[in-house]
């Protein structure tokens, strides 16, 4: 029996013993996705320096081939979402960039506007005060909705940077009006199985206010909107403090969870490696989607299962490949430890109020070192078995430095 095997036939025998299914475990963990984002595999950083990286990818398709290798060393990773220009084909053929994912391994996921970066939108998109601006960003939406099509996606992702840096520089009002004025332009041409992700964040690049700050605005924008408007948590987009597993509980019982961007933080919006600062944060959210999905409430498990899981980061120092699937591995973890919940035994604890076994349940199955089991769903799935050693051995990295060399800038499809 190797050191792996004889490590999970242990701990089998230890979460049998505590009444946990195993079986039911592995097959959750084996239908578990994380999108990975084109510009992840790109050089970025923070606002003072981008360290450029040797290797990185440049191109759309060099993102695409990163993307793919990320999947083949995790097998849970099968889709990429992409940023609309930074992702756009130079000759507009979406249907050449979906065939290129599918031929490496993966497809397109979300589609993200940019309403951002261009000089126009320097008092905002959506929000601006110039009706000018406005139709700029809009026709800009429009026209993702319409790659949406091309790409086969039913994910529109939106961000918007709109804000203010002075008190009195706009109506607070009228911004929140045109906000709702051009999304619901927005929402009527989503295809048909199409959902729009509305994400909030309370600052930057706006340091006054921002015209969707938290998740209480993104929910009421959605509410008026309809029911394939749904909120997206960007685990770095909140103050320092805030209960973010709790704006996801509260989010999927009422429907309205749409997806996430992971990442972690310290301090402000930091996209580090998520899992990497506060991986018990991490646990508990997804404690909250486990319990929605293996709960009695049909219309919250639904909301549970269309979550789309997103890493949205930023790596400066650390590389590109290893620390996404370091992420994508994170969040297996997470995933893994929260499934391990006894969740009748919490439910009589909470309803007894024994406070103290109620957290002590919870806090236990996070203290269970999952590795051995997370091997072996991953030996059942083809994968290696260790993804970080077998990346580290595959001597892609060493490939792309000499094919790709180093670049500063990223561009489009090519
Ligand atoms: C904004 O900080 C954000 O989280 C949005 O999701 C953007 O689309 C993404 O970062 C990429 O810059
Ligand atoms: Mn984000």
């Amino acid at each position: 029996m190797s050191p792996h095997h004889a490590a999970y036939a242990a701990l089998v025998d230890a979460l049998t013993a505590q009444g946990v299914d195993v079986n039911a475990v592995r097959t959750a963990l084996k239908a578990q996705k994380i999108e990975t984002p084109s510009w992840g595999y790109a050089n970025s950083g923070t606002r003072f320096k981008a360290f450029a990286w040797p290797g990185a990818a440049t191109t759309t398709r060099q993102k695409l081939d990163d993307a793919a290798m990320v999947h083949r060393m995790t097998g849970i990773a099968p889709s990429v979402a992409i940023h609309i220009p930074w992702d756009k084909p130079e000759d507009g053929d979406y249907a050449a960039m979906c065939q290129y994912a599918e031929a490496q391994g993966v497809r397109i996921g979300a589609v993200n506007p940019n309403v951002f970066q261009d000089d126009p939108y320097k008092l905002g998109s959506l929000g601006n005060p110039d009706a000018a601006v406005r139709a700029q960003a809009l026709d800009h939406l429009l026209e993702c909705c319409e790659i949406m099509y091309l790409v086969e996606s039913d994910l529109l992702s939106l961000w918007f940077a709109d804000g203010t840096n002075f008190a009195g520089q706009d109506s607070l009002v009228r911004r929140k009006r045109r906000f709702e004025d051009g999304l619901r332009v927005v929402y009527e041409h989503l295809p048909e199985t199409g959902r729009m992700l509305v994400e909030y964040k309370f600052f930057e690049p706006a340091f006054y206010s921002t015209d969707i700050p938290d998740w209480g605005t993104a929910y009421a924008l959605c509410l008026k909107l309809g029911e394939r408007a749904q909120v997206l948590v960007d685990l770095g987009h909140h103050a320092q403090g805030v209960n973010i597993e709790q704006i996801v509980a509260v989010l999927l019982d009422e429907g309205r969870l749409g997806g996430f961007h992971f990442n972690n933080r310290k301090y402000a919006d930091d996209d580090l490696i998520v899992g990497s600062v506060n991986p018990y944060e991490l646990f508990l959210i997804y404690n909250e989607l486990v319990a929605a999905e293996q709960g009695s409430d049909p219309s919250a498990a639904d909301t549970a299962r269309h979550v789309a899981y997103m890493i949205d980061q930023c790596h400066n120092i650390e590389g590109k490949l290893l620390p996404m699937i370091y992420s994508v591995l994170n969040c297996q973890e997470a995933y893994a430890k929260a499934l391990l919940v006894p969740r009748a035994a919490l439910a009589e604890a909470q309803a007894a109020g024994d406070v103290l076994l109620a957290h002590q349940l919870l806090t236990d199955a996070y203290r269970v070192d999952v590795r051995p089991l997370l091997a072996e769903v991953r030996a059942e799935m083809g994968v290696s078995t260790d993804p970080m050693a077998a990346y580290r051995a595959s001597g892609y990295e060493d490939r792309v430095r000499a094919e790709r060399g180093m670049a500063r800038a990223s561009g489009g499809f090519q």
